[in-house]
């Protein structure tokens, strides 16, 4: 693998045997010696496609699929859920209960054919596209854990009925130690009727990161594909990431991962303008695309350059997978692993990108169907955790436990990082300042002057600040839990308390009401004075601009604003941890 590829991507890969007098078009068949391929169709009937041959400006050989129109269909275009429609289920009580086993609401999903057509949402110009006609093979694996059986088969249906079959080495299926019936037997009898699916049951439960690892094991093609287990390959899917890796063995790619509403089943865009970032907390986030990736880019469908990966949907040529050392064997559970792929690729020598010519859908959910063994936040932490002492830097390391402070204290083994940190030293991979500096222009290290950081804990009550997850509107208090997160706040030397890279701000209702000011959390920006909070030796967190000082609801929920007096009890707060100027 090394010494190929390196440097800038080319656009066209040159060959030199080839020679063909002109550049018109012919049909695979005719063209069948010359071009290695054979046409292909495959069921179901009308996603039939047509393949032809053309010749690219350097007469090489390329290929383009051309789809039939998959929103006109021979069955029943107005079935349910069909060209990726949602359905609106009025019966609570099943959706409850969905819901409940899910976390989806599976009682739509069941409503709805394992194999829907899909809206094209491909960005302009790519169904014209051209890919290389050799493009490498791929292992597509997908690991579940408790999976939906109706979301499982439109996974593996769409894989099947949407990928050229000559480019499918086979289809891994790795169950996570799932408890469910229809995962074990019902679902090997099922599969017997697609030859390219194997499955691996896990007879315990590995976690999503070690359970692809098993999947990657046996994998055969040249090029390893992973997906969640509750997702919908659009057509033309999988073209776009193999050609990525034909012409540079060590770009790693994401699909653009479109939306599949989890209440609805509704199919929808994520459009062509985000992509991957992450926050001083190790979690992901989608950014909007930064101007001047913008600019680098010529055309609405080229690659995206993204700073990380989502973590679910991506290809990956095996043998750069495992020179990157794969996935740290450390990580449980569920998460973490997107951020370490992310970070190494881009330092030691490797691109990730984002397609907008590649189209998934997944259901995105608010809670799991399974169990965290060791509680979800915590194997969260810890797993970020890993990755923060391998891949960041001294002076990073240092702003991420300032920001997160309760991670210091709560002295959370994450286990030796030796073996990883010589992983890092041996690839001779690039500084962390580097890939900010390179492909994270506008991401900032955080100013480390607070004057106060963690948990906001009311002396009186003993209750914390907590977000509840929100990113606007209402805050609560709650008991504290120590471990950060939503109940991790700071102040720093402008006065500002801030929670992330929002703020805290009061919020008036309206006058005839006749509530007390409430404590909102809010975008920063252009507030200025309303900003300003003054927190005193004595515990005292004082609004400036009201004189309000910050107090808590008679039945202890929720934070509000109350006349600041001399002595009171629910008037008194505490930071985890104080920072001298
Ligand atoms: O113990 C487990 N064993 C598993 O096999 C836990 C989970 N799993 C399976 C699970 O059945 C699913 O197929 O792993 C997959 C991911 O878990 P999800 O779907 O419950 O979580 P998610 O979609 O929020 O997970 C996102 O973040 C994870 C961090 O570890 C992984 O990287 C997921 O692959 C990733 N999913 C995506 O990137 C899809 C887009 C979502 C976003 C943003
Ligand atoms: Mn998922």
């Amino acid at each position: 693998l090394r010494n190929q590829d390196d440097g800038e991507i080319p656009t066209v890969k040159t060959s030199s045997e080839r020679h063909h007098t002109s550049t018109s078009e012919s049909t695979v068949a005719s063209r069948e010696n010359t071009s290695g391929l054979k046409p292909f169709n495959w069921s179901p009937q009308w996603q039939k496609q047509q393949e032809t041959v053309r010749y690219n400006d350097d007469d090489v050989p390329v290929h383009v699929v051309e789809e039939l129109d998959v929103t006109t269909m021979p069955r029943d275009p107005d079935a349910p859920g069909e060209n990726g429609e949602g359905i609106i289920d009025d019966d609570l009580e099943k959706v409850e209960e969905a819901f409940k086993i899910a976390s989806f609401n599976q009682h739509v999903s069941d409503q709805i054919s394992i194999e829907r057509s899909l809206p094209d949402v491909r960005a302009e110009g790519c169904n014209a596209s051209l890919v290389g006609d050799d493009l490498p093979t791929t292992s597509v694996i997908i690991c579940f854990c408790e999976e939906s059986w109706s979301t499982l088969l439109r996974t593996v249906h769409s894989v099947i009925n949407r990928s050229p079959p000559r480019l499918i080495k086979e289809v891994i299926l790795v169950d996570d130690a799932s408890s469910r019936d229809h995962l074990k037997k019902k679902l090997d009898d099922y599969m017997t009727r697609f030859p390219q699916v194997k499955i691996i049951h896990l007879p315990e439960r590995a976690g999503l990161i070690r359970a692809r690892l098993r999947g990657a094991a046996i994998a055969t093609g040249e090029v390893l594909t992973f997906l969640d287990s509750h997702v919908e390959c659009a057509v033309g899917w999988l073209e776009p990431l193999l050609d990525r890796i034909r012409l540079n063995r060590r770009a790693v790619v994401c699909p653009s991962i479109d939306v599949i509403e989890m209440r609805t089943f509704r199919y929808s865009s994520s459009g062509h303008m985000t992509r991957g970032g992450f926050d001083w907390r190790m979690h992901f986030r989608w950014n909007t695309v930064p101007d001047y990736e913008m600019a680098r880019r010529k055309t609405e469908k080229a690659p995206i350059r993204s700073p990380t990966m989502a973590g679910g949907l991506f290809s990956i040529h095996k043998m750069f997978f495992e020179e990157l050392g794969q996935y740290d064997p450390g990580l449980e559970i569920w998460g973490g692993e997107n951020l370490e792929l992310s970070f190494k690729t881009w330092m030691c020598g490797g691109t990730l990108e984002i397609l907008p010519c590649s189209r998934v859908g997944h259901i995105f959910r608010q809670s799991q169907p399974y169990r965290f063994p060791g509680g979800g936040m915590q194997t969260v932490q810890r797993n970020s955790l890993r990755v923060v002492q391998v891949w960041m830097d001294e002076n990073h390391r240092k702003a991420f436990y300032a920001v997160n402070p309760e991670l210091k204290y709560m002295n959370i083994s994450y286990g030796d990082v030796g073996e990883r940190r010589q992983l890092r030293e041996r690839l001779g991979c690039k500084s962390f300042q580097w890939y900010l500096d390179t492909v994270y222009k506008e991401m900032r290290v955080p100013d480390l002057t607070f004057q106060a950081s963690g948990e906001l804990r009311n002396l009186g009550l003993n209750l914390c600040l907590d977000t509840l997850g929100n990113t606007e509107g209402s805050l609560a208090l709650y008991p504290c839990h120590g471990l950060g997160d939503r109940q991790s706040f700071l102040y720093n030397w402008e006065n500002h308390l801030r929670h992330e890279e929002l703020c805290l701000v009061p919020y008036f209702p309206p006058p005839e009401e006749d509530r007390p000011a409430e404590l909102h959390i809010d975008w920063c920006e252009g507030q200025d004075e309303k900003l300003i909070w003054k927190h005193t030796r004595k515990g005292k967190i004082m609004h400036v601009q009201t004189s309000l000082c910050l107090d808590v609801t008679d039945d202890k929920r929720r934070p509000i604003l109350t006349e600041c007096r001399k002595t009171s009890r629910t008037q008194r707060w505490k930071f985890l941890k104080y920072f001298d100027k």
